[in-house]
Order: structure tokens, then sequence, then C-alpha cells
């Protein structure tokens, strides 16, 4: 008889399409068997009367990223990972992220560096390009995809990050020509600019001013205008960070010219609002992040657009700064909300708070839970069917919850090094006692028994997923391949 390495014994699994009761056999880090009954195991964890779900997928987190400020954000590889494997999650994709007259090749080995050292989940990366220079989209980019870097995201706003249309262009052609996606922050740069100018000079600088100084229709109109410009190249896209009813209701309506685009939103689009930021002296600026928090019924329209299948992931953009001179108090005790980092930590989180909202609280079930947050990410972005799923043959990376344990939220919960969490005080339900990534228990109730550095580079080939549709406008076709 054959022993498995490890047997999940009697769990509920949960997958994409459905719930069931079954034992897992994993041996070299590989689902070998899904059955009612499999023969004991070398180690087993008894599961009976706990839920079985994918290891989380979290297509969307900034790790030890340099911002074009020059602040470094709070978390290294080791502790933004450490967090996410407490938090159930076991496949992370942070950035690489050039800045302008960068060579990418260098920004991506210095990332890939410090993931080495750190990662204790495993990782691939997107490389946001600052400065798609063309020796950068000509020379460097191709031997990026080859070495399995076939991801990437540019910025239509922010001084010092964002791309002009043209350069865009350039950049959806040359992802077109790799096989890449090309991931999107879509916000009007002049609206947002315009605004906070106005805001400021009219003294109206605090944390909650923020919110207005990115106007619902910047999002709105500059995912419109990323959308039409992909399609005219047919290059697949995907919008981020989706805050807004008018913004899910865009891409809404580009899918239904077949057009190929994808929406992603985040745990705090879901689960926090603009009134955290409406908060005596400088406290609000815990909740600053871009786009900013937005009101109880843009919630109700992304859960909505997540029912609908226009967004098809939740990510965490987890993007940690310390409430201090290190982060966001690095221009000083008090600053203007224009002076202040931008976003929230969320690696951690990102699985219990949604399980709380979703399962248990009955938002959507689980089988829609484990498709948002681990199988459609891990799909998307290539990484399927080796990860985001049970299946025989793909990584043993999985979460057994303790469904029924109620966690009050502090600042002291939480694993990463920002110093505080903008869930602090909320009560959820549901919490992973144990987390396996490829066949290793990492975490065993509740405590972590991994090593920096055990974390492994997922490399993923240009052309094999993200692919055009064939529909390219007739002008494009006039250019050739
Ligand atoms: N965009 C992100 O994707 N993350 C953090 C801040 C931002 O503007
Ligand atoms: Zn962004
Ligand atoms: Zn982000």
């Amino acid at each position: 008889m054959v022993h498995c390495d490890l047997v999940i014994k009697g769990g509920l699994v949960a997958t994409e399409t459905g719930v069931f009761e079954a034992d897992i056999g994993i041996t070299n880090e590989t689902i070998v068997a899904i059955a009612s009954e499999l023969p004991m195991g070398r180690n087993e964890i008894d599961a009976r009367g706990r839920i079985v779900t994918p290891g989380g997928v979290d297509s969307h987190c900034h790790i030890e990223q340099l911002a074009a400020s020059g602040l470094m954000n709070a978390d290294t590889f080791e502790s933004a990972t450490r967090s996410a494997a407490l938090g159930g999650t076991t496949t992370v994709i942070p950035f690489a992220a050039q800045h302008v007259g960068m060579s990418l090749k260098a920004v991506v080995e210095d990332y890939h560096e410090r993931a080495a050292k750190g990662a204790i989940v495993d990782y691939a990366f997107h490389m946001i390009l600052a400065d798609p220079r063309p020796e950068i989209l000509k020379d460097e980019l191709p031997a990026l995809v080859e070495a399995g870097h076939s991801s990437l995201k540019v910025f239509l706003t922010y001084d010092r990050l964002r791309v002009e249309d043209e350069q865009f262009l350039d950049v959806l052609w040359a992802a077109r020509e790799h096989g890449c996606m090309v991931c999107v922050h879509a916000e009007n740069h002049g609206m947002i600019s315009w605004m906070g100018k106005k805001l400021i000079e009219k003294g109206l600088t605090s944390p909650k001013y923020h919110v207005p100084s990115h106007p619902r229709l910047a999002e709105a109109e500059a995912i419109n205008r990323a959308i039409a410009m992909a399609a005219f190249i047919d290059q697949p896209l995907m919008i981020f960070h989706v805050s807004t009813a008018e913004g899910a209701a865009t891409i809404r309506r580009w899918q239904g010219q077949g057009v190929k685009v994808y929406g992603e939103t985040c745990t705090q689009y879901l689960t926090l609002t603009s009134a955290d930021l409406d908060k005596p002296g400088i406290e609000g600026a815990m909740w600053i992040c871009s786009p900013p928090l937005r009101d109880p019924a843009d919630q109700e329209a992304l859960w909505q657009a997540l029912a609908n299948g226009t967004l098809t992931t939740i990510s965490s953009d987890h993007a940690p700064y310390r409430m201090d001179e290190t982060g966001k108090l690095a221009k000083g005790p008090n600053p203007t909300f224009k002076e202040t980092a931008n976003g929230l930590a969320g690696l951690e989180l990102r699985l219990p708070v949604l399980f709380d909202a979703m399962v248990k609280k009955g938002r959507a079930g689980l089988a829609d839970f484990v498709r948002l947050t681990a199988t459609e990410p891990a799909r998307i972005y290539g990484l399927a069917p080796k990860k985001g799923t049970i299946a025989i043959g793909s990584d043993a990376d999985l979460v057994i919850w303790d469904a029924e344990r109620r966690t009050k939220i502090t600042h002291e919960t939480t694993h990463d090094d920002s110093g505080y969490t903008a869930y602090a005080g909320r009560e959820i339900e549901g919490w992973p006692s144990h987390v396996v990534r490829r066949g290793q228990i990492i975490v065993r109730d509740g405590g972590l028994e991994a090593t920096p550095g055990s974390g492994r580079f997922l490399p993923r080939p240009g052309g094999s997923y993200a692919l055009p549709t064939g529909n390219r406008t007739p002008e494009v076709a006039l250019l050739g391949d």
C-alpha cells in the first residue's frame, strides 16, 4: 500500500465548482489523491468538521517596494509573507517597480534577490513600467518575459510614475507581441491633480479630503480610455482596484462588446468606507489609499459586479506604511492628504475578512470565495492549475479553517510591519488553523513554522495566457504583426 507524505483527513473540501467531504493525499509537494477514505499517511491532519480551501492567491500586493517619492514601504519580503501565510495566502504577486531612468532588468534582479532571501510563500512579479523607453521595450522586456515575467503594470496617474497615452499604446503593443498581461492603475491624472490643488488652496487638507481629491469620474474616465486603447490594439487588460459603481459599469459595457478586459477589486473597497477617514486630527490618514475608500452604495455595486462576473478577483493591494516618520508622517506630524503615503496593509486579513463577509455573513458562497480569492487570480495570471485549486496534480497549497473561531481584530493581532490595521475593532468569524504550502505545514494551530527564503519563484511563460482575441481594429491591422 502506498502511503502519502501527508493526508488531510475528512475535511469539507471547497473548490470553485463545489464543496464535498474528502481526504486529500499529498506526496512530493503535490496533491496526488482526493477520495472519501485514503490509507493512513506518514503525516496527517485531522480536518473533520473543518473547511479546506486552496491556499489564497493574492495577485496585487506591494512588498519591500520603493515608492517614486523615495519612501520604502514598511514590509520586507519576510514580514509581508509571514503575515500572508498566517492569513492563509500561499502565493503572492508583488511588484518589481521601475522608476524613471532605471533599467527594468536591474530592478527585477533586485526584487528577485530580496524575495529569495525573505519569502515564506511562493511568488511571481508584475513589472511596473514607469519609463517604457524604446530600449526597455525592445531590448529588456523580451528577455524578462522569456524568464517568466509575463505581466506588467502601468499608471495613468501620479507624477514620476504615469505614462502618457502614446506611451501606454507602446506598452500595449509590446505586451501583445510578447504575450504579456497588462494591468493598469486607471484614474485621470489631470482631475486628481487639479482637484487636489483646489482643495489645498481652500485649506481643506485633512485626511478625509483625500476622497474628493480622487473624483469618482476620474476613475470611470480613465478606465474607459484604458480599455479603448487596449481594444484598439487587441491586448488583454486588467483594471486594478476598481472602487466605484461607475468604474464597474464601464468595464461591463466593454465586456459586453467582446473586449478582453478583466476587473479586480480589493478587500477594503468591499468592507470599509470613506467614513473611516473622517476622524479627528491625523488619525484618518491610516485609511488613505488610492483609489480612496468610497460609499456603501459602491460596496453594493462591487458585490454585484463580483456576482455577475464583471470583476473576477479580490486582492489586498497590500501597501503598508507606518503611522510615523518612516511612513505616513514622513512629511511631518500633520501632513496634508496630498503629502501622506497611500496604502493599507491587507495581506493577512484579506482571506479572514472575506471569509467572514462572504461565507459566514452570507454575501456569497464558499465556492465563490474560493474562485475570487484563489482560482481566478491564478488563472488570470498564468499560475493555473498549479496554484489556486484543489485538484490532482496541483501544488498542495491548502488552508484548513476553524470556521467557528471568533476574532476581535486589533493592531496587535496582525503580523506585518505596518504597526496598525485598518480593520481594528472588527469582530470576525473563521480563521485558518493550518496552512500547507507545497505539502509542508507552514502554519500549525495558528503558529508559523516556515523559514524565510523557503518561498519559491513561479515563472510564467509569455503567450501561455492573456491571449489576444484576434479582433484588432482595422487601423492597427494595417501595421501587421
Ligand atoms: N496603487 C496601487 O495599486 N497600490 C497602492 C497605491 C496605488 O496608487
Ligand atoms: Zn494602483
Ligand atoms: Zn497596488
